[in-house]
């Protein structure tokens, strides 16, 4: 055989099993998650055991963002690569958030990260917290998810849940959706503490069923939000006893309890139980060097977590708000207990998947995510490919970050590096940099701010409400 055929055939080799060997992705995205709230990051109250192994054998990214401080927008945004305003979701119809029977959704023009992957021959499936919109058209199969399981919208969005009673909308019984029919209710206290079981073990199964062709699993905990309720033997660690005090109805009666520090890291340890079945999964199945794990949370912690030693916490553009505990997991690609303190973002992880799937992001409209690829493996000299990260409040640009600068609209500049909870102004020392950073936050009104450079917003003018509402 001549040289050059060789090389063809050799080619040819690397190329089929390049295409047999399709990574496979899963993120573990998590509800009001704070930064400190698990011991790779720094929690000295919760025990996250599988997490500690995660981040031993993966990458702690310590300045990794959600693109905004609450549900809908950092979704958005996680899924379509952009940020939240370019999809015109930085804002619901009347709240921060979509609520039930909204009239706004992700569009289904939109390219999610599952849509890509469906293209290249992934099975791709959906379980969990959805929260872009309850109408048929928006949900996960109308979005590039072969499967879904899971809840419309947030676990509080709950007739039982005290604020429910304060919303100005009616609220049906929280449905729990195969595919696109409802086929039960969260009714009581228990039924919300199984929600992590469940979308568990629907993601253990899936991965089951596909591993031997290229999956993606997104796997959109209902946990930690609020009302905060666990198994019984998560309970029950903590010193909490599920049949005694915290009994329905002192649970319901008493929004405040809702927020213990007990709560919470019940609700922690069996999210870390549930990281512990999915990679115990993947490590029986011997797919574990062939798959990427990204775990993080959709905004910074709510009441009750911990985002020490950030600034403010869910709603806030402090870091707080918007900067989350993040693990990338690869055995074999990306190095163990390795740690990225370059700015990366939820928003980067379509291109970056797209990449690894042998595709590309959208070229046909603006997608904010990079490559973050370089980052994860450890490359040599390999540096944040965002010049800027920008800071939104629902429709508000409110900060903007360059390297270890963040400045906020309202004057106030801190150094990240030294002074990582934003605790001393320094933008009378730092002229030129106040100065370079306003260019930045301006190029982003002029960029954002135009509507030539914002897509539609999915909208439904008659939406209905998935089951009878509540009296
Ligand atoms: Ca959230």
């Amino acid at each position: 055989m001549k040289l050059v055929q060789l090389i063809i055939c050799l080619s040819c080799i690397l190329t089929l099993n390049a295409h047999a060997n399709k990574p496979n992705f899963i993120i573990i995205f998590i509800d009001d998650l704070g930064f400190g709230d698990i011991e790779p990051f720094g929690s000295v109250l919760n025990d996250t055991p599988h997490l500690n192994r995660m981040a031993a054998e993966g990458m702690k990214l310590t300045s990794f963002y959600s693109a905004a401080p609450v549900c809908t927008p950092s979704r958005a945004a996680l899924l379509t690569g952009s940020y939240p305003k370019r999809v015109g979701l930085d804002f619901g119809s009347w709240s921060g958030v979509v609520f039930p029977r909204d009239t706004e959704g992700l569009n289904t023009e939109e390219i999610t990260i599952a849509e890509i992957l469906k293209e290249e021959g992934y099975a791709t499936a959906c379980f969990g917290k959805w929260h872009l919109g309850d109408q048929p058209e928006f949900l996960p199969t109308e979005q590039g998810f072969d499967e879904y399981f899971g809840i419309p919208y947030s676990n509080d969005m709950w007739p039982p849940h005290p604020p429910a009673q304060h919303w100005e909308v009616e609220v049906c019984p929280l449905p729990i959706i195969r595919q696109d029919e409802v086929v039960d209710t969260v009714d009581f206290m228990e039924e919300q503490g199984d929600l992590c079981r469940l979308f568990t073990e629907e993601a253990v199964s899936f991965i089951r069923k596909n591993q031997d062709n290229p999956f993606f699993v997104y796997l959109p905990h209902a946990f930690v939000h609020h009302p905060r309720y666990a198994r019984p033997e998560f309970l029950e660690k903590v010193g909490i006893d599920p049949d005694g005090p915290l009994d329905n109805e002192r649970l319901i009666g008493d929004h405040r309890g809702y927020l213990t520090a007990q709560r919470t890291r019940a609700q922690i340890e069996e999210v870390d139980w549930s990281v512990g079945q999915i990679l115990d999964t993947l490590r029986e199945l011997d797919l574990d060097d062939n798959t990427l794990v990204i775990f993080t949370s959709d905004n910074g912690g709510a009441s009750g977590c911990i985002n020490t030693p950030l600034r403010g916490g869910k709603g806030s553009i402090w870091e707080g708000g918007m900067r989350g505990p993040a693990i990338a997991w690869w055995p074999g690609s990306i190095r163990s207990d390795s740690v990225c303190q370059e700015i990366a973002t939820t928003m980067d992880l379509l291109p970056t998947i797209a990449q690894l799937a042998g595709s590309q992001a959208p070229t046909d409209r603006k997608i904010d995510g990079k490559d973050i690829a370089p980052l994860l493996f450890s490359r040599h000299g390999a540096k944040t490919p965002h010049e800027a990260f920008y800071y939104h409040w629902q429709t508000e640009l409110r900060a903007v970050r360059s390297g270890p600068w963040k400045l906020h609209t309202s004057g106030e500049l801190y150094n990240l590096e030294e002074d990582i909870g934003e605790g001393l102004d320094v933008a009378k020392q730092n002229p030129k940099v106040v100065e370079r950073l306003n260019a930045l936050l301006d190029a982003c009104r002029a960029d954002l701010g135009n509507p030539a450079n914002i897509r539609q917003v999915g909208y439904n003018s008659n939406p209905v409400h998935l089951l009878p509402p509540v009296e």
